[in-house]
């Protein structure tokens, strides 16, 4: 009885003799986890530096955490310059994240054994220790999952992904900092006595080895395979032509844009915003332009195309890490819309809606410096050609260095004025 209870714990993930591969020990965890203190600080430097490019503290429309409090301390304006500024951060945090998949599953496989110790605390700092490690670890799985489902499932979460992962984000990392503080010493000290003699020696050190059917360093270039793996079919995604194709992981089966000058990635085409064909055409469009005091002014696209027109080069950056090189595009500043509406000097924030009835990204607010930089334009056409409906016909804004959520397509109304 008692020796049938001892063989069946023996075969229970709560028994060390359970664990039996000989790559577990101190040499894997420390290397796994010197590369995730380094890749998952700046996902979170550039995780944060992503949400302050929406402005959340502008105006109600750009705030997906209006409940963060405090944790919105850091939030600045975010700048113009230089205008591949949330290309590169975003194109970094999502690249990054696939990139780290394999370590972070590879982290958690090589301490698996930690996770079922038996007694479940020994002591109330075990304890404590214990349920930051639960912290870090549903943490981690939590902000990789909502992550790589918010790019591969197009906002499965509509509305409420920002605020999953952003508080997701906070729990998670300073779970991450406890740990990283506690275990880096160790880690690197490891390494170093490691260097010397082979021996293995810890708790995750199986009791009863198997035989080794692969070394220790041929398990490591297995799990940076798979990572230079999903960088090598994501990366892609930032660039165009050939490297684009490249993008095996990036989403697929949207609207193809086909080639041509607006032949660039399209993210909700005019039929999925619900835009009526009717509603666009040179008879019924208006943009109407609000301002100082109340004056109001109504433009049709011929009339837009009298005033001074200029080009931009400027590209269109997603939230999901996709981008786009610079494309040429050409319409009317928003600097000189403001002018129409009495704001000679000092172009105030601008309040900009879209033709679209439903969805998140219909509105979107843009701040002062983004108004005035003689980059920021209300397109009208795009590579030397009239929009597409889908990339916003009759027209759309583009600004240098923002979210392509910022880039409001069939704009309808632009609201100048302090927000
Ligand atoms: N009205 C409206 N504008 C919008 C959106 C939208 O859903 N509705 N999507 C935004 C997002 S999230 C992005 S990334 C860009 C994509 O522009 P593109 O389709 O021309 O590439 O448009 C932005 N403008
Ligand atoms: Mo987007």
């Amino acid at each position: 009885m008692a020796r049938a209870y001892r063989r069946d714990m023996a075969r229970s993930p709560f028994a060390p003799s359970f664990w039996r591969s000989p790559l577990r020990g101190p040499w894997l965890t420390s290397v796994l986890g010197i590369v995730l203190l380094g890749g998952i600080t700046l996902l979170f430097v550039t995780g944060l530096l992503s949400y302050a490019a929406y402005n959340p503290d502008l105006a109600p429309v750009n705030d997906k955490t209006p409940d963060k409090g405090i944790l919105g301390f850091y939030l600045f304006s975010w700048p113009t310059d230089p205008h591949w500024l949330y290309r590169l951060d975003q194109g970094v945090h999502v690249t990054l994240g696939i990139t780290l998949i394999p370590v972070l599953l590879a982290k958690l496989w090589s301490v698996a054994p930690k996770l079922f110790t038996l007694p479940p605390a020994r002591s109330l700092a075990h304890a404590l220790e214990r349920v930051s490690l639960l912290l870090l670890v549903g943490g981690a799985l939590f902000e990789f999952v909502t992550g790589v489902l918010n790019v591969q499932l197009d906002y499965l979460f509509p509305g409420s992904f920002y605020p999953l992962h952003f508080y997701g984000a906070w729990v998670f990392f300073t779970a991450f900092v406890v740990h990283a503080v506690l275990k880096t010493p160790l880690a690197l000290r490891n390494l170093r006595r490691l260097r010397e003699s082979r021996e293995e020696q810890g708790e995750s050190v199986s009791p009863d080895p198997a035989e080794p059917t692969v070394s220790r360093r041929g398990a490591l270039w297995f799990v940076g395979g798979g990572s230079l793996l999903l960088f090598l079919t994501t990366a892609g995604q930032n660039f165009d032509g050939v490297l684009r194709r490249t993008a095996l992981l990036a989403p697929h089966g949207g609207a193809e844009p086909g080639s041509g000058p607006g032949g660039f990635q399209i993210n909700k085409t005019a039929a999925y915003a619900g835009i009526d064909p009717a509603e666009t055409g040179e008879e019924a469009w208006r943009l109407v332009v609000a301002g100082r005091d109340g004056r109001t002014v109504r433009l049709g696209r011929a009339e837009l195309l009298r005033l001074p027109l200029h080009s931009s080069a400027l590209p269109i950056a997603c939230v999901e890490g996709w981008s786009t090189s610079d494309q040429w595009w050409r319409g009317v500043r928003l600097r000189d819309l403001a002018v129409l509406v009495g704001y000679e000097d000092d172009p105030p924030d601008v309040l900009v809606e879209s033709l679209q009835r439903h969805g998140a990204f219909r509105r979107a607010a843009l701040r002062a410096n983004q108004v005035a930089d003689p980059r920021s334009l209300l397109a009208l056409s795009v590579n030397g050609e009239d929009l597409t409906p889908d990339h916003g016909h009759p027209a759309r804004i583009i600004v240098p260095a923002a979210p392509g959520v910022l880039n409001t397509k069939w704009v309808a109304r632009l609201t100048f004025g302090d927000l």
